[in-house]
This record gives C-alpha cells, structure tokens and sequence, in this order.
C-alpha cells in the first residue's frame, strides 16, 4: 500500500461523540462522508469496547461505501475485529514496533508527536504517518502538552518526507494559515462534530485550505 496516499487528502476527520451536540457517532458520520471525507479515525475515550466493536463494525461497512479510510484509535484488537485500514497510537500506547507484530504491514500506523525527538523516534519505529500537534490550544484532548505552533510544523514538513496530519485547535479561522504553514492535511474534531452543519462546514474548511 502506498501510505502517502492514506494522507494525500486535505481533511482528517475524527469522531467525539460527547462533543457531537447529542447526536450519534454514527449520524455525524454519515455527514462527514456525504461531505467527501476520505480519512475517517474512531476516537472514543470514555465507551466500553463492546459498544465501540459494534460502532466501529457499521463505521466500517460505511466507510467501505463511501471510499473512506477508517483508522481506529489506541484500539488494536478493535481495529483489527472492524477490518480497519489503520490503527492511531499516542506516545504512551503500545509502541509502534509492537502494534506492527499485530497487525502487519499491510494496515496503517499512525503516531502522535509533538517534538522533533518524537517525530525522528517515530520514522525510526516505522510509523505510517504521524500527528503534528496541538497547533493551537485543544480543550478535545486531556492532558495534552503545550501548544507547538507552526515551529515544529516547519520542522517536519522541512525536513522530513514521513506523511503527517497537523492536529489541535484547527477551525474555520485558522486552516488556511495552518495550511500556508506546510500542512497539507488537517485533523479535524471539535469543529467538524460540533457544528450544526456538518457537511456545509466540512466544504467550508476544504475551501479555506484549497484558496491558500
Ligand atoms: N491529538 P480539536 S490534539 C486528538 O496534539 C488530538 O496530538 C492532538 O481536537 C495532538 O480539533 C487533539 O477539537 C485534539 O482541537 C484535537
């Protein structure tokens, strides 16, 4: 598989349900891909793995339809029961040489970074493609680490060719700057679930990237 591809989009929509203004994951998504998102990943910090196997069976069947790439976070088993294109770690999961035992080579490993150290750490690993992030400040993720700005950004679109998703605080006023800072996709989830008009605002945020 050629993993650039996997990125080569400019909108990397996740899901939340508890920010998703009461409605399911599975109906913010059906918006999500009416609005033509091609990278898809399954965050759920705060459900059982029941409930997130099954979602994550019908996100599956959905996505498949729709061309998607479905990408699960932190859940290996979860990933690989769903048939997921990909599995999302952060820094303190299973490291990425382990998860690779798992699930071979033929699926996605996406990794959260946030430092030069970390990006190096992870292309020596054999990451697929990491996250660059936060951008900007992020109520979405706990405990996250500072914000990181466009400096380490830079760095990794300067000095790397690994694919990468610029991730944090990233919304309708922002994108365009994010992307004239080097990102070429954007991961997307307070702005996207959380709008009244998923599909509108998801033509919106691509407009502001493609104008920059
Ligand atoms: N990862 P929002 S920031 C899931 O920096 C996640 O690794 C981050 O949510 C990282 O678009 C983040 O609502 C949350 O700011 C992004």
């Amino acid at each position: 598989m050629n993993f650039q591809k996997v990125l080569d989009t400019d909108i990397y929509a996740l899901t939340d349900e508890g920010l998703s203004n009461g409605r399911s994951n599975i109906e913010v998504v059906d918006a999500m891909l009416k609005a033509g998102i091609k990278v898809l990943q399954y965050r759920e910090k705060d459900k059982k793995s029941g409930a997130m196997l099954e979602e994550c069976l019908q996100i599956r069947a959905m996505t498949k339809q729709a061309g998607c790439k479905f990408i699960v976070n932190d859940h290996v088993d979860i990933a690989m029961l769903c048939d997921a294109d990909g599995v999302h770690v952060g820094q303190e999961d299973i490291p990425v040489q382990q998860v690779r035992q798992l699930v071979g080579m033929d699926k996605i490993i996406g990794l959260s970074t946030h430092s030069p150290e970390e990006c190096k750490q992870a292309i020596a690993a054999g990451a697929d493609y990491i996250g660059v992030g936060p951008i900007f400040a992020t109520k979405t993720k706990k405990d996250v680490c500072a914000p990181v700005g466009y400096e380490y950004l830079e760095y990794v679109t300067g000095q790397h060719s690994i694919p990468h998703v610029a991730i944090g605080g990233i919304k309708l006023h922002n994108i365009q700057d994010v992307a004239k800072h080097g990102a070429r996709c954007c991961a997307i989830v307070s702005e996207i679930v959380g709008a009244d008009d998923i599909t509108a605002t998801v033509l919106a945020l691509r407009k502001a990237m493609a104008e920059k």
